[in-house]
């Protein structure tokens, strides 16, 4: 790996850089000329090791996946890039004596928004994991012009603003202009005799689009594998615009341009309405497509002419559905390009493709109407149309006359094709992503699949980075884990259980104090500089962030502060630990009750900070525009951990694992990854409350829960619930109806009245175990001991080893 030699040798290159990038001499350059520089070193020093990586992986003819997800979160990278080569302070010594502090430039990057929470940010975790790991592993996805939008709140409101996130330019991708495709979309399709007896495809007057690759660079800690990141770009060909202009309309012409660059534009919410469905499905197949024909012809061109041996050296992986079209368009390549005959195209698809679900809410499950989808893409449609033929066949001569059965593993059904179906046939492997997950996808969402393929089923619990989310975040904690049990647990997470031996040293647990002291600092003195908030360090942080929606109940939350809020009211004396309640996360633009839960928070936050009485115990700040960098904030300065979700509702979390890591106490349900850390760290170090998830599931199948029967029977529940409509919280009658309703009229289909007095006991419980601050420090050190086991390096080697069967390549 190439290094500057030290600050010295750094000042020179930068010098030199800077005059030839801007003109400008050093003091003259803006923080973000700064920042640049700083990129474009990195990639100098990376660039070698780039090419090295993927010629190595070519001479050595390994096995290579790919991991294709619609999102990809990745952060910022200039620090983690500095991190990974080992440069850090090198580069802070350096930038300092030229009169910059690099912890001012870092912010000058623009934070990619390329995803929308836990799916794509597991994504970049994975990532970062296989580099790391010297595997041989890329990803594939859009690059959307525009990000995730970006969160303001006005009156208390969300306001979704444009994330421009490529003004500046973003210096880490190279575009790949001899590496383009094309794309197909929309004409006919249909099938003929060949002349030898069998059918071939025919496929004509459809729309090419071209698909640019923009590579990004995935580079592996502390040692010299760089694996790519590939992000596909619509773009239209001068020729097809000429095309257009040939028939004589200009207007027609612009048209066609624009929907061309519409397909990679905009990052859609997840949860979208009916209108830009059409193009989300052209940005999955556009992504899908564009990825496939350049593995093939990689393949092709570098490792063998011979396609029937392709599953010999492609893994492909898909992150939930959104990507599934890969199968057919597999199978579409090996049949109308290879000549192969359908079994032996679908024999190769299957071995090579496998498949990870993310989700059980049954309207997240992707499904598209035929019409649309026959329209859009036709070849793709024939193929999936002779797959569910051949597929029911096999079901119906199984199960004779059982139509029911048919339904329930149909990949088209009631007009409409279901992906998830399409994806559990085409792979070899289906895991869920958490213990319990996992385990309902068997029993219950998938369980007509599970009868079929029982061997395909497996979990691999998900994971996250600790270099991002420990040594990049928290550098204060990492540092005193070094000198409590040495630093190879930076690149053997596991080795952090060592650290169990000083939960009961009492001069650890008093640094770890100091740490944990230092990251509330931190914390508060950016609430000071961004939100004009001040926060008091010497209460519990109690910090619940993530995705606004109705099954994660922030809901809960927000009404356990309130009814605190009204018994501090009635009883100033009472004795409480003082706490700070911080939310953060953003809603789908169009999901009515999470944005109205967004607005409580900010009225309840208003009411209850602008109440003297209650000063130095209580605050509540809803921290707008929640993001990866400001997650790097958060994370290391919680106390306490909200994972609340419904049981049986969340299918991991990843949130929790960071929080985890980072000394923070769960208070949560038996629910997602919940249950596993519950398993690591047992009854005395986190605080679990509510209904389990077979509770949850009896409820739903059997009924016997009435919500208005505890609103009559529940003093608290009732009062709050009154509130929400009487105006008293200040916001005009009926200003909540919308969530009054869906706890009542709809009958709380998410139990958070039902949980509402456990979640206030493990509330209490938490207050008083804070309170003992000594065995408060021990169970944030076994929380930290244990964390281990979350590191996304654990979950990488698994799907490695049982999934893909690819190996470490050693450079020689
Ligand atoms: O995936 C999340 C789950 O809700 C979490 O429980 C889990 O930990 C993570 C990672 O496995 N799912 C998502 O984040 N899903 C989406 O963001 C999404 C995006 C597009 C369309 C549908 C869902």
């Amino acid at each position: 790996m190439k290094k500057w030699k030290d600050k010295e040798e750094f000042k020179k290159i930068f010098i030199r850089k800077s005059h030839v990038a801007w003109e400008k001499d050093v003091r003259d350059l803006i923080p973000n000329e700064v920042y640049q520089t700083v990129a474009f070193m990195i990639r100098d020093l990376i660039s070698e090791d780039w090419i090295k990586t993927n010629k190595m992986y070519v001479e050595k003819k390994v096995k290579q996946v790919y991991y294709f997800s619609i999102e990809f979160l990745l952060g910022r990278l200039l620090q983690s890039n500095l991190i990974s080569v080992d440069m850090e302070t090198v580069c802070r010594e350096g930038l300092h004596d030229l009169g910059w502090d690099l912890d001012a430039i870092i912010p000058e990057e623009r934070d990619p928004g390329l995803g929308n929470g836990g799916l794509g940010r597991l994504a970049a975790c994975f990532a970062d994991s296989l580099a790391a790991l010297r595997l041989p592993g890329h990803g594939c996805s859009i690059r959307y012009q525009y990000g995730l939008f970006n969160q303001r709140i006005v009156d208390g409101q969300q306001v979704e603003l444009p994330d421009n996130w490529l003004v500046d330019g973003y210096p880490w991708e190279v575009k790949k202009v001899d590496k383009a495709v094309n794309v197909c979309f929309s004409g006919n399709a249909y099938m003929r005799p060949d002349g030898e007896g069998n059918l071939e495809c025919v496929y004509e007057n459809y729309h090419s689009v071209r698909a640019v690759p923009y590579d990004v660079p995935m580079v592996g800690y502390h040692n010299d594998t760089v694996n790519t990141l590939r992000l596909w770009r619509a773009e239209y060909t001068r020729e097809d615009v000429y095309r257009v202009l040939a028939k004589g309309n200009r207007h027609e012409a612009f048209r066609y341009k624009d929907n061309v660059q519409l397909i990679s534009r905009f990052l859609y919410p997840e949860d979208s309405t009916e209108e830009g469905r059409r193009l989300r499905l052209m940005q999955e197949y556009f992504m899908v497509s564009a990825g496939v024909q350049s593995i093939v012809r990689h393949f092709k061109q570098k490792i063998s002419p011979n396609i029937k041996v392709f599953g010999h050296y492609v893994a492909i992986h898909i992150n939930d559905t959104h990507p599934a079209l890969v199968i057919p368009e597999l199978m579409r390549i090996f049949m109308d390009e290879e000549g192969l005959p359908w079994e032996t195209a679908w024999d190769i698809t299957t071995e090579v493709v496998a498949y990870t679900n993310h989700t059980i809410l049954p309207e997240a499950m992707e499904r598209w109407s035929i019409p649309l989808f026959k329209e859009l893409l036709p070849r793709i449609y024939l193929v999936i149309e002779e797959l569910n033929k051949r597929w029911l066949q096999q079901v119906r001569n199984k199960n004779p006359g059982d139509e029911a059965k048919a339904r329930e593993v149909a990949i088209l059904w009631d007009n409409q094709v279901h992906m998830a179906h399409l994806a559990v046939l085409g792979s070899h492997s289906i895991n869920g992503v958490a213990e319990i997950h996992s385990q309902i996808l068997k029993e219950s969402t998938l369980h007509a699949f599970y009868s079929c393929f029982p061997e395909r089923f497996n979990n691999k619990t998900n994971g996250v980075s600790h270099r991002r989310w420990l040594i990049q975040s928290n550098p204060q904690l990492a540092q005193l884990i070094d000198s409590a049990i040495g630093n190879t647990w930076r690149k053997h997470p596991e080795h952090m259980i060592h650290l169990s031996a000083y939960a009961a040293d009492t001069a650890f647990l008093e640094q770890l104090d100091q740490v944990k002291r230092i990251r509330k600092n931190i914390l508060a003195s950016y609430i000071k500089a961004e939100y004009d908030q001040q926060i008091d360090t010497d209460s519990v942080f109690d910090i619940q962030i993530k995705r606004f929606h109705l099954y994660k109940r922030q809901l809960l939350n927000i009404l356990h502060i309130l009814n605190l809020y009204y018994a501090l009211k009635e009883n100033p004396n009472m004795d409480i630990v003082p706490r700070t309640y911080l939310f953060g996360g953003k809603a789908a633009a169009g999901y009515g009750e999470a944005k109205m839960t967004i607005k409580l928070i900010n009225v309840v936050s208003k009411m209850i900070n602008g109440d003297h009485c209650l000063e130095g115990k209580l605050k509540v700040l809803f921290l707008e525009n929640y993001n990866v960098s400001l997650a790097q904030l958060l994370f290391p300065a919680a106390d306490v951990s909200e994972q609340i979700s419904t049981a049986g509702k969340e299918a991991s979390g990843t949130g929790n694992m960071k929080f985890m890591m980072n000394g923070a106490i769960t208070l949560g349900t038996m629910d997602g990854a919940n249950v596993e850390i519950h398993h690591e760290v047992g009854d005395d170090n986190c605080v679990i409350f509510g209904l389990r998830a077979d509770e949850v599931m009896k409820y739903y199948v059997h009924g016997g829960y009435s919500s208005w029967d505890l609103y009559r029977t529940n003093e608290h529940i009732r009062m709050l619930l009154t509130h929400l409509v009487d105006g008293s919280l200040g916001n005009g009658n009926y200003a909540f109806q919308m969530l009054y309703d869906s706890l009542l009229d709809r009958n709380d289909e998410y139990f958070v009245l039902k949980d509402f007095d456990s979640y206030c006991e493990a509330q209490k419980n938490i207050g008083c175990r804070y309170q003992n601050h000594y065995k408060w420090l021990q169970s944030s050190a076994v929380n930290i001991a244990h964390s281990g086991f979350f590191s996304s390096d654990r979950t990488i080697r698994q799907y490695a080893r049982d999934i893909w069967h690819i190996k470490p390549v050693e450079s020689t």
